[in-house]
């Protein structure tokens, strides 16, 4: 417990014997529950761990129970309450399905999930926070299984939370480190830095970096505002967690952290794969965001500022691609055609900055410095 707070750490593990054990014996002793999750490992990641739980896991300080255990006692006025405990029963089909070998989740220390397929580090982490908000743990950190997370940067990572009840989701931030030129290799520098701008767009959280950190921290609130068994399964999980949690106005806080490489992590990430991959997601969490928060729940001129600067930049193209042809070739542009480009350019890209201003200002109050 932190100042009376439970706290849990998800840990993915796909193939990580050599590293997992290091991990949780360094997790320090605030840590109420860790979740290890193993994504159906080939090597022996699930038996090492099971080893652990069996000689040093049990003994959880505290009971943990599950808050959804026995449904939710209907009265007069918790209808609501009632359907949603109900939709969490349907929903858990969805979930990559899993087994837990502990016979004893209300006190042992050290949970053990294993999916029963390989399903990715996502899924790995929507399988744990969701047993953390089955069980109501205040704040569910996410650590690597490769030892690749400081531990002693973990109480740094909480605190936010468990002081704060208006911070919903913190995360590390590596970037503003002054090594992480150096330390982080650099092909892994660039495609962070390229995600982490399209990051910004797509989920209007414009002031984040180092968006491909998986050092965060959730509050419980934001567990339960959120489709878990929704989370992008693959690499880009942190990405589309925070696409999500802004649709759902949540707070997010960065703090800074270390990067930290070579202490026996081997990533199975391939930068130049993953980008793309990301990218798309990002494009469709940006019009999921746009309409979702902006027209539906919600409405903002910047819903149509934005809808007004990509049409008139589409319809520019064709003029784009005459003055193209004109310079290079010995065809004239007639004048119609340059005044239809000025205006189409100059409507197009203020209509676009005004809105991507708008959306700053309309955001700003969902970030902390
Ligand atoms: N590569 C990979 N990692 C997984 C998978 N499932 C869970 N993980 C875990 O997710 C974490 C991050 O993966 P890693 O390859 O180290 O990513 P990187 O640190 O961003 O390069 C590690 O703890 C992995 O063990 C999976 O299917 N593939
Ligand atoms: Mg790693």
């Amino acid at each position: 417990m932190l100042k009376n707070r439970t706290v849990a750490v998800v840990v993915p593990a796909y193939n990580e014997e050599k590293q997992i054990i290091s991990v949780l014996e360094s997790m320090p002793d605030f840590v109420d529950r860790i979740i290890v999750v193993d994504d159906r490992s080939t090597d022996r990641t699930f038996e090492v761990v099971k080893e652990f739980i069996d000689t040093k896991g049990a003994s959880g300080a505290i009971i943990i129970k599950d808050v959804y255990a026995d449904g939710v006692k209907r009265n007069r006025y918790n209808n609501a309450d009632v359907v949603v405990s109900e939709m969490r029963k349907e929903e858990a089909v969805r979930y990559t399905p899993s087994e837990i070998y502990n016979k004893n989740q209300d006190t042992d220390r050290v949970i053990l999930i294993r999916h029963t397929e390989n399903a990715s580090v996502g899924a790995a982490i929507a399988t744990g926070y969701k047993w953390c908000r089955d069980r109501g743990i205040y704040c569910t950190a996410v650590m690597a299984g490769d030892g690749q997370m400081d531990p002693d940067e973990l109480e740094s990572i909480c605190l936010p939370i468990i002081d704060n009840s208006d911070i919903d989701y913190v995360k590390g931030n590596r970037l503003s480190h002054r090594s992480a030129f150096f330390v982080i290799p650099k092909i892994r520098y660039f495609g962070n830095s390229v995600l982490s701008l399209l990051t910004k767009i797509a989920s209007g959280y414009w002031r984040v970096s180092d968006t491909q950190t998986g050092y965060t921290a959730i509050s419980l609130k934001a567990l339960n505002a959120i489709r878990l068994y929704d989370i992008y399964k693959s690499y880009g999980c942190p990405n589309d967690i925070l696409v999500k949690l802004n649709i759902a106005f949540c707070t997010i806080k960065e703090v800074p952290i270390k990067p930290v490489y070579r202490v026996g992590e081997e990533s199975k990430m391939k930068v130049m794969k993953v980008i793309p991959r990301i990218s798309f997601l990002l494009f469709k969490g940006f019009w999921r965001r746009l309409y979702v928060k902006y027209l539906f729940r919600d409405f903002h001129p910047l819903f149509l500022l934005y809808h007004l600067s990509f049409l008139l930049l589409i319809l520019d193209i064709p003029f784009l691609l005459q003055i193209f042809e004109a310079a290079t070739t010995e065809i004239v542009l007639s004048i119609q055609s340059l005044i239809i480009f000025v205006f189409l350019t100059t409507i197009g890209l203020q209509s676009l900055f005004f809105a991507m201003w708008m959306d700053m200002m309309d955001n700003d109050r969902l970030q902390r410095v």
